[in-house]
């Protein structure tokens, strides 16, 4: 758009946010006009982009979660260098207030939980940029992932109301609601659509999120009969489909309204996609290659028999048609080897939500028995491979039969599918699985985090790096360049500073820029070891007290992250390591030489800053756990050394970067595995072991009364409900601690220490999204990339 189409879109969509004169309007309004302005400039590339994409095979992207975070930086980005100037030209003019104000005044969309969302908000960016013909599917929850509070040292979860001021990207599209048929009754799935731009290119994709509504929303009947609640509550229940993600599932209510939002997602995505061509009149090698569907882990797994179903009852294919086009079209994604995500579902609720679609998974259980007996499997291996079961259905194996393609998401990840918990299904189809290794958005986690190094990065390497990641490798040639190190370690500290000022302003901690900061930002999980890292805490702090003149390098110990609400344990690990905080940070003998911080509340856009601003990265799951991870890479293209296990992907950024350059501990899972390890013997012969046991019940740091304090010591020593230590916390503690020493040495060469942070961004080329998705498109869904013009 011009200058002056700018000016007078900038003016209009200000009186349309607020009935106040632009001096008086609130920061908010604000935000909301510029973001209107935002979509009409991409108003026509979106339009191209729909039409190029009519033309061939789309893909499409099904996922419960998008953790999105803010979009006003990003889409600005979007527009282009001249328009993004331009932009930030007018708004000071027009609205009184930098640009740079107004970010802070979107609210983050939370509609995910961790790694598995933001992947999927990734993907959607990086196919954008790439001209990938990518449709992404979800829901609209009204209240995201929870707000975490931290009352008294606990979490405690509050509704997030991202939607409290409107929506300021989606657009409601009643004219192509689709009806959802339930077993009892029919919803309406609205589509509400977000502009998903490329970078430096003029595709426009889309993401669809889907809101669900009553057909009647209001019983006349009833209100007239003085019903006043009932005359309504058909609306209340049919939003609470979409009202919030994960909801609690301990009882069989929450897991009915989980399986409704799965069944509800499936149903309306998928006439969505059929309503866009005409499968009937097709040749059936068309059918085959019109669309390919790729599920997001088993969330949307219930997809594939209620494909079959609607494309038997309603369209009147025969079952051997309609499985033959579901096992073209569909691939399935594991993001996890933990047993306890791969879903199951009671055949009680299944059928009490679609009766026939149960009816299908019967028939494709049937099915698949026949081919596993067929192929040579006994009866045994038949049921362990079973999509049902014992009155279970298991989405992973229904996924595993039909799909064409099956992922893992790190090569390790893959291997372990492959080779242990899905041997019996890799071996039964060999070709089926692959790996493609996770990617995150430069865009997001570099450019837009981070527009000191990025604007420092062109004028080294040119801009190439931007639309190009590749190109990045060309810093390997400067990591010997002094002019270029100190440049890159004054921008570290600047984005030190800024984040030392945002954790002053949100906890009123102040921290010392020149210290080690030591981030560990991520879901709490007992696998993930934020205890690990709190039982070295708990040791520094141990040691400076025992001597509080000796000369050392401060450090700042920054974690992020949310329990899920059930969580006991990991609640309780947030408890402990908000009591280091408190204990340590309040100690006068500690002074700056240790600093505890908890990210109250830690999202996308806490994460952006975290990234830029980090000396260490903490990456320290128990070997063979984590499937991926990609908070890693957020760092490593940072320019931030990693402390981590080998394990997902951090042994490939390790490959990639050097060990040498990185900071690598722990012990394989053959040695933990051959070690005989008992933590109860390791207390009695490590001190570092028994020291770090004791911290939990000695009286230092208080758990307020809650007990949770002694069940983490139980977990450890006297598990009720598993192996002791099932994390092989305190095996690998001393390792881990000699480690984090190894670091405190290595930070006081600065040059060195630098040169190894930067030589871990000039190797982060393969971790780009980019690559990501272009492996699915080439490899997966075959589709051509579409740039536009
Ligand atoms: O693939 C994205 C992300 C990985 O990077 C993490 O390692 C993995 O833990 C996470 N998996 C999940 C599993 N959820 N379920 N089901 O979030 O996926």
């Amino acid at each position: 758009m011009d200058k002056q189409t700018w000016i007078n879109n900038l003016m209009a969509t200000m009186y349309l946010e607020s009935t106040k004169s632009v001096d008086e309007a609130s920061m908010a309004a604000k935000a909301r006009a510029l973001a209107t302005c935002i979509r009409i400039a991409f108003h026509d590339r979106r339009i191209r982009t729909h039409r190029a994409y009519e033309k061939g095979k789309i893909a499409c992207y099904m996922s419960l979660e998008y953790l999105i975070g803010k979009s006003l930086k990003t889409h600005l980005q979007a527009l282009g260098p001249a328009e993004e100037a331009l932009v930030r030209e007018l708004v000071p003019e027009l609205y009184g207030v930098e640009v740079e104000d107004l970010f802070r005044f979107e609210p983050d969309a939370g509609l995910g939980n961790g790694g598995l969302g933001r992947l999927a908000a990734c993907f959607m960016d990086a196919a954008a940029t790439k001209g990938v013909p990518l449709r992404g599917y979800g829901l609209r929850y009204e209240k995201g992932m929870f707000a975490q509070k931290i009352e008294d040292g606990f979490q405690v979860e509050v509704g997030d109301e991202w939607l409290k001021d409107g929506d300021m990207w989606g657009r409601r599209h009643d004219d192509e609601m689709v009806p959802v048929h339930f077993k009892d009754f029919t919803l309406k799935a609205i589509p509400y659509d977000y502009i998903v731009p490329g970078y430096e290119t003029n595709n426009v994709n889309r993401l669809r999120l889907w809101r669900a509504e009553a057909m009647n929303d209001f019983d006349f009947q009833k209100f007239n009969n003085f019903d006043y609640l009932g005359a309504v509550s058909e609306r209340a229940l049919a939003e609470n489909i979409t009202r919030v993600l994960y909801p609690n599932d301990a009882r069989r209510e929450g897991q009915l309204l989980r399986f409704m939002q799965q069944y509800f997602f499936a149903q309306a995505t998928l006439r969505d996609l059929l309503r866009q061509g005409d499968l009937k009149s097709m040749t059936p090698a068309d059918r085959l290659n019109a669309l390919a569907i790729q599920l997001n882990d088993t969330h949307p797994v219930i997809a594939i028999p209620e494909g079959i179903r609607i494309l038997m009852d309603e369209l009147g294919f025969s079952f051997e048609e309609a499985l033959q086009i579901a096992e073209h079209v569909f691939n399935y994604t594991n993001h996890t080897i933990l047993q306890e995500a791969m879903e199951k579902w009671p055949v009680a609720i299944v059928e009490d939500v679609c009766p026939d679609t149960l009816a299908v998974i019967y028939r494709l259980n049937d099915h698949y028995a026949r081919l596993m007996r067929e192929r040579g499997l006994d009866e045994s291996a038949v049921r362990k491979m079973a999509i049902v079961d014992k009155g279970t259905i298991y989405m992973a194996h229904l996924g595993i039969h039909v799909a064409s393609k099956v992922n893992g998401v790190a090569e390790l990840h893959t291997r372990i599918l492959k080779e242990r918990e899905l041997k019996n299904f890799s071996d039964l189809y060999p070709d089926k699985f692959m790996n493609v290794t996770n990617g995150v958005t430069p865009r997001r986690f570099l450019m837009a985090a981070n527009p000191l190094l990025s604007e420092a990065i062109d004028d080294w390497i040119g801009s190439g790096w931007r639309t190009d990641f590749s190109e990045l490798a060309k810093l390997k040639d400067l990591a010997d360049d002094e002019a270029v190190i100190d440049r890159f370690k004054s921008i570290k500290r600047q984005n030190k500073v800024r984040l030392a000022e945002r954790i002053e302003e949100a906890f009123g901690v102040l921290v010392n820029p020149d210290s080690i900061y030591d981030i560990q930002i991520k879901r709490i999980h007992e696998y993930k070891r934020q205890l690990m890292y709190g039982f070295y805490i708990h040791h520094l702090y141990k040691e400076i007290k025992a001597d509080p003149t000796r000369a050392r390098t401060p450090r700042t110990c920054i974690f992020g992250g949310k329990s899920a609400p059930g969580y006991h344990r990991a609640k309780g690990i947030i408890k402990y390591i908000t009591e280091l905080a408190r204990v340590i940070n309040n100690d006068p003998d500690v002074g700056d030489q240790l600093k505890v911080v908890f990210i109250e509340n830690y999202d996308v856009s806490w994460a952006e800053l975290l990234v830029s601003a980090a000396d260490v990265s903490e990456q320290i799951s128990t070997v063979g756990k984590e499937a991926s991870g990609t908070g890693n890479m957020k760092f490593m293209m940072n320019g931030t050394v990693t402390l981590g296990t080998m394990d997902g992907a951090n042994i490939e950024i390790f490959e990639e970067a050097g060990a040498e350059n990185n900071y690598v501990f722990g012990s394989s899972v053959e040695e933990m595995e051959a070690s005989g390890y008992d933590p109860v013997v390791r207390c009695g012969e490590d001190p570092l072991a028994k020291e770090a046991v004791d911290s939990l019940t000695d009286g230092l740091l208080d758990d307020g009364g809650s007990f949770k304090f002694l069940d983490l010591r139980d977990a450890l020593m006297d598990n009720k409900s598993g192996p002791n230590d099932e994390y092989y916390i305190l095996y690998d503690l001393r390792n881990y601690i000699a480690t984090q020493n190894r670091i405190e040495e290595d930070f006081r060469d600065e040059k060195s220490w630098y040169r190894k942070s930067f030589w871990n961004m000039a190797c982060a080329s393969k971790f780009t999204a980019d690559r990501s998705i272009m492996t699915y498109a080439n490899m997966i869904w075959n589709v051509q990339e579409q740039v536009v013009r």
